[in-house]
């Protein structure tokens, strides 16, 4: 829509595709609208996921079956920060234009996927520390937490593959309604599981 309009400096008047008032304003409603609107189903942006290694894959198979759950579209590659630096690089550094909104990068042991993709991309980088043969995970978390100031990487727990897809999908929610009202509904259904195992346990201790 905006190259019917005058170009920023330029006198309106000048521009020889200038359009009457009464049809910049709709244009205008119309290019702001798509910020507005409920973003689900084609036009909803991709989550990244990326795992330093094929031993991850238990955990980021929660991560896509939770993000499955609630129609969020994703990709899922193995590209290891230490191993191939140049893949994971060109990953981040494209994912913006490919069409990604969030990213979550997973690794264990001396964790720095997280930090590395997140070095190289503006969108939110989610950090999934992943439990190695040593150290209880210990080491992935604090490989992935502590980001120095300026290259921020929201961490989630220990082999943390739910919860990385549910924050993933809280943050496109965002802007897309249809999306937020299906997290509520999930929570929902969690509160009312629980209720219920509490009903359960009243009636087994007070007969
Ligand atoms: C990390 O090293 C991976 O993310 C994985 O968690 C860990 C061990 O990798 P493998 O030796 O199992 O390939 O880079």
């Amino acid at each position: 829509m905006c190259h019917f309009l005058a170009p920023a400096g330029q006198p309106e008047m000048m521009h020889k595709n200038f359009v009457p008032m009464p049809l910049r304003i709709f244009a205008v409603q119309c290019s702001c609208m798509k910020f507005y609107l409920p973003q689900g189903g084609q036009h909803m942006k991709k989550v990244g996921i990326v795992m330093g290694s094929d031993s991850d894959l238990p955990i980021l198979r929660k991560t896509m079956d939770t993000l499955t759950s609630l129609g969020i579209p994703y990709e899922c590659h193995i590209y290891s920060a230490h191993r191939t630096p140049e893949e994971a690089r060109d990953f981040a550094v494209s994912a913006r234009a490919n069409g990604f909104g969030v990213l979550i990068a997973a690794a264990g042991m001396a964790a720095h996927l997280a930090g590395a993709i997140a070095a190289n991309t503006t969108l939110p980088v989610i950090g999934i520390p992943c439990k190695g043969p040593c150290l209880d995970g210990i080491d992935a978390l604090l490989s992935t937490v502590m980001m120095p100031s300026g290259i921020p990487v929201a961490t989630v727990a220990v082999n943390g593959g739910v919860n990385a897809a549910l924050l993933s999908a809280q943050i496109l929610a965002v802007e897309d309604a249809e999306l937020a009202a299906k997290l509520d509904a999930r929570r929902a259904a969690d509160a009312a599981k629980v209720l219920e195992k509490d009903a359960a346990l009243q009636a087994e201790l007070n007969g």
